[in-house]
């Protein structure tokens, strides 16, 4: 395939075209991660999710920009929830990512949320993998997190960051959406703002309630993405949360964990697919049974026919 050769020569809009076909074309998609799957495992994965408005795309810039100064280069995947009023989400994202839009090291994609159930699209690993073989030292999943989804961020990601504000409502709701459980590091954004604080202490106290694996219990910080406030201490958890990966094949399990959901889901996909072939072999099955009364057909011939309608 032409096309991926252009990829792994490091063409970016190989890239493009490739997250395209992931996305949209079904049928080539297993063929391209054939060639692609191997060769990523390398990127750091953090995965950004909290509510509408919450402050995402602001942060997920600094971020970038942050990573960009270390020398690292960053993919950026945005889940845009399909919706006649976030149809301008995409250039809206383009126009917060301004600081880092014209580095070549920075490769920005939207995905549109076909499920309409917020959390990922079905496409978000596949793109990810495909930035993963690109060579991205680093991939940031954007995407708004209302729980309850059926692909998780968290699925997805090394290190999972939620993100609060101390408008969103108040804890008990995020405890609510799930977004406690699957929160890696904690952040309460908009910190310019009243009640910060007061929302802060209110997450540490339900996270020191909470039940967390030995050796990392999540961490709140208060950040102002907007005035570039308290980032650092981010920055460092954000580290500090690799590394505890990096010890004891933490990131191994995690990986397995993540396999082991990915192929049941697959398995999930490709059972559908052959219910529905049931369904269309029940019709055959009238329109060839009429053509054997009418001596069209015999019925070894028509069973072969569904026997090959069958087969997947
Ligand atoms: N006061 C204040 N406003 C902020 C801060 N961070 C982001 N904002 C503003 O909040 C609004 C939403 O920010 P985004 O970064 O687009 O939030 P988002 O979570 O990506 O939004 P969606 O992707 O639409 O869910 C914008 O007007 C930002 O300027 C902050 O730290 N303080
Ligand atoms: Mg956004």
């Amino acid at each position: 395939m032409k096309l991926l050769d252009r990829f792994l020569d490091g063409d970016r809009i190989a890239l493009s075209r490739v997250i395209t076909l992931l996305e949209n074309d079904r049928n080539r998609r297993s063929a391209i991660l054939d060639r692609l799957y191997p060769r990523s495992g390398n990127a750091r994965r953090i995965g950004i999710t909290g509510p509408p408005g919450s402050g995402k795309s602001t942060l997920t810039d600094r971020l970038t920009k942050q990573l960009r100064i270390s020398g690292r280069t960053v993919g950026i995947i945005a889940v845009d929830p399909t919706s006649p009023f976030t149809g301008g989400a995409l250039l809206g994202d383009r126009l917060r990512m301004q600081g880092s839009w014209d580095d070549p090291q920075v490769f920005l994609r939207s995905l549109a949320d076909r499920s309409h159930t917020g959390g990922l699209s079905e496409a978000t690993p596949h793109a990810m993998t495909a930035l993963d073989a690109f060579g991205k030292d680093v991939i940031i999943v954007e995407t708004v997190g209302v729980g309850q989804s059926t692909l998780d961020v968290s699925d997805v990601s090394d290190t999972t960051v939620v993100l609060l504000t101390p408008e969103s409502g108040d804890s008990i709701q995020a405890m609510k959406a799930g977004l406690m459980e699957i929160a890696d590091v904690l952040v309460v954004n908009k910190a310019d703002r009243e009640g910060a604080d007061r929302f802060a202490a209110e997450l540490r106290t339900i996270v020191d309630l909470g039940r967390w694996e030995e050796g990392w219990k999540p961490p709140v910080l208060s950040v102002s993405a907007r005035d570039n406030t308290g980032m650092d201490g981010l920055y460092e958890k954000l580290d500090a949360h690799g590394d505890y990966l990096a010890g004891e094949g933490r990131l191994r399990r995690r990986r397995m964990r993540q396999g082991r959901s990915a192929i049941e889901k697959a398995l999930g996909e490709m059972w559908r697919g052959r219910l529905t072939k049931l369904r269309d072999a029940d019709c055959t099955m009238d329109r060839l049974s009429e053509r054997v009364a009418r001596r069209e057909i015999h019925p070894l011939a028509a069973a072969g026919e569904l026997m090959d309608e069958l087969s997947v």
